[in-house]
Order: C-alpha cells, then structure tokens, then sequence
C-alpha cells in the first residue's frame, strides 16, 4: 500500500506551492472538511499520489479549464514520477519484468478512450484520449496501442527504472517451484482514478496504472475498462476503482457506485454499496482491498474501500486535503 512518507509530503508541498492558490496539506484529515460540499470545480483522486495530481488538474479548473483537460493533466503527474510505483514510469514490472500499463479516459459527452497492455509510453492516459478523439475505437491494446501511440507521435522510452527492477528481481528470487499464480503485488496500491467537476458543471473522469505487481504477461485489470475501473454519466455522477481488479471487473464496480447514486444514494453510500456487493460475494471476508470514489452531478464528493488503509486526495475551495476513507472490514 502507499505509504504517506515525509519524502511525500516534501514533494507533495512542493507541487502544491507552483499550483497557485491551493493551501498545502500538513496533515490527514479523518473526513473532508469538503465532502458532501456542493458545486464546482472540485477534483477527486485516489491515493496520497492524488494530491501533486490534484494540484495540476486544478490549475486547470481555476483557469476554467474542462474537466477532461484536468483529468488528462492531472494523472500524467503520477505517470511521470519514478516514484510511484503502480502507474507509468516506474510502475513494477509483470513475472516476466515487463512494465505494461493500462489506462482510461470519459468525458461529460460520452466519449471514452481506453489502451491496455501498453510497453513503453509514459503516458497511457494521452493515448486513451487520443483513441478517444481521433478514432471511433474505444479500446486499442498491445501491440497495435504502441504502433498507434508512435503514429500519433509519441515517444517510445524505457518505462523499467532500476529501482522496479531490483524489486522484481527480490520478488523473483523469493518464488519457488510450488508458489501459484496469485500475484504477490497485493498490497502495493498506487494506481490513480480521478474525477473532476468543473465550473460548467461537467464530470470527467482518468485511470491509469501499471496493473497488479508480477502480474501474468499479458493480464489486464479494471483501471482501462470503461465501467470497472472509471465511469461517467454526467447526468447522475461518476465514479473510479483502485484495488483488486479481478474483483472490480466481476462487479462492474464504477458503473455500479455511479447507478447507485442514479437510485439517490450519496456518493459515499454509492461507493459503500458497490464495496458491499464483494464483500457478500466473498462471505465478508474478501482479505483485498478495493476502494472507490465518486463525484455526483451537483459536485458532491465521497469515497469508501473494503479495507482500511485508503486515503484519498480532495481539492476545492482552494484546499487540497488528504482524506481517510471510511471502510467496510479490517485490513
Ligand atoms: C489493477 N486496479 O490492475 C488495478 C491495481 C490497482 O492500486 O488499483 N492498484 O487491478
């Protein structure tokens, strides 16, 4: 799981100071001064990571920015930094020490844009907008993501730093002959899903991660599956997922937290409901995390995961806060 460090901390303030008008964060608040708050812009985010890409989504919003120009901007913070280790640049590698990563994009209008399975771009988030805008795909994955990507001109780079690979190589060499396939990478949590809510009104919503640490070559989770990882209505509300994909995909997790809040819960008993659902399915004992957030249509906020340990990043009014979420079972 993400660990709020000091190292954190110093570079979280540091992003807070250039992103003008935000108070940076000193501490972890136990619920958000702004939950449940209403009316725009206000910008959700997954993880302590979610705070620096809080700040650069907002730069956009306070400039009346779109939600879907915040959203995009505001995860490629995290793709870029070596740091964290479940999303682009320096995301762990897969069993085979391959770094691929997945990643999606909706906006007010509908639209979406996906890639999944993607080597060597940095910025997943960028190609599942331009798969969003300039083809009527929703989806382009591996190979074909990666050709895509170099035609519309993006630059192909090493995302294994040396770091995530000293990593796979401890992991690799603590496997033997009768370990199975469930991955190992069960608590490192860092993917982001962000949703923003702009002064027009309009939702929009990002995900992007590096997947599950030594997953299978070639295993896709829930953060690009349109409905699992992220959704959008912007009529009701929207929605993002961080955790055990298995278990957000076999639920359709976003789109059930967004449908929840379509029959009138909150977007905090929406996400609470959705947890619910994987927890029944697994006799309330899942034993992995999945946390959600959520955003409805009049800018109202919450968040909720299955076990303890999830933070989340909040930004409006001009604050940007670092929230625990309220969880179902014990982590
Ligand atoms: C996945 N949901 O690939 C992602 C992993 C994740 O924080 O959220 N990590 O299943």
């Amino acid at each position: 799981m993400s660990g709020f460090t000091r190292r954190t901390f110093l570079k979280m303030s540091a992003a807070l100071g250039a992103a003008g008008g935000l108070v940076p964060v000193d501490r972890l608040f136990a619920g958000a001064a702004g939950a449940g708050a209403k009316g725009g812009p206000v910008v959700i985010s997954t993880w302590p990571h979610g705070v620096p890409a809080n700040a650069a989504a907002w730069n956009i919003l306070s400039s009346g920015g779109t939600s879907l120009d915040a959203v995009e901007a505001g995860v490629r913070v995290p793709e870029a930094d070596p740091e964290v280790r479940s999303v682009g640049f320096g995301g762990l590698p897969d069993e085979d020490c391959r770094v691929t990563l997945d990643a999606c994009i909706m906006g007010p209008d509908g639209n979406c844009g996906s890639t999944a399975f993607v080597e060597g771009y940095m910025h997943p988030i960028s190609i599942a907008r331009r798969v969003m805008e300039d083809t009527d795909h929703v989806m382009i994955v591996g190979g074909g993501a990666e050709e895509f990507a170099r035609k519309v001109g993006f630059k192909r780079e090493d995302m294994l730093t040396e770091e995530a690979r000293k990593a796979w190589v401890k992991w690799r060499s603590g496997m033997g002959d009768g370990d199975d396939w469930f991955p190992g990478g069960e608590k490192n949590h860092d993917t982001i899903g962000m949703i923003a809510f702009d002064e027009a009104g309009n939702l929009a919503g990002a995900c992007t991660t590096s997947g599950l640490a030594w997953k299978i070559h070639g295993r896709i989770g829930d953060s690009p599956i349109i409905g699992a990882g992220m959704y959008v209505d912007n009529e009701v509300g929207a929605a993002a997922a961080t955790g055990r994909g298995e278990a957000v995909i076999k639920t359709c997790g976003s789109f059930l937290v967004v449908e929840n809040m379509r029959r009138g819960m909150s977007p905090e008993k929406a996400c609470r409901a959705a947890l619910e659902r994987i927890s029944e399915k697994h006799g309330g004992k899942a034993g992995f995390q999945v946390g959600y957030i959520a955003v409805n249509n009049k800018g109202e906020t919450g968040a909720f995961s299955l076990t303890g340990g999830f933070s989340y990043a909040l930004a409006r009014d001009g604050r940007n806060e670092l929230v625990k979420a309220g969880h179902l079972q014990q982590g």
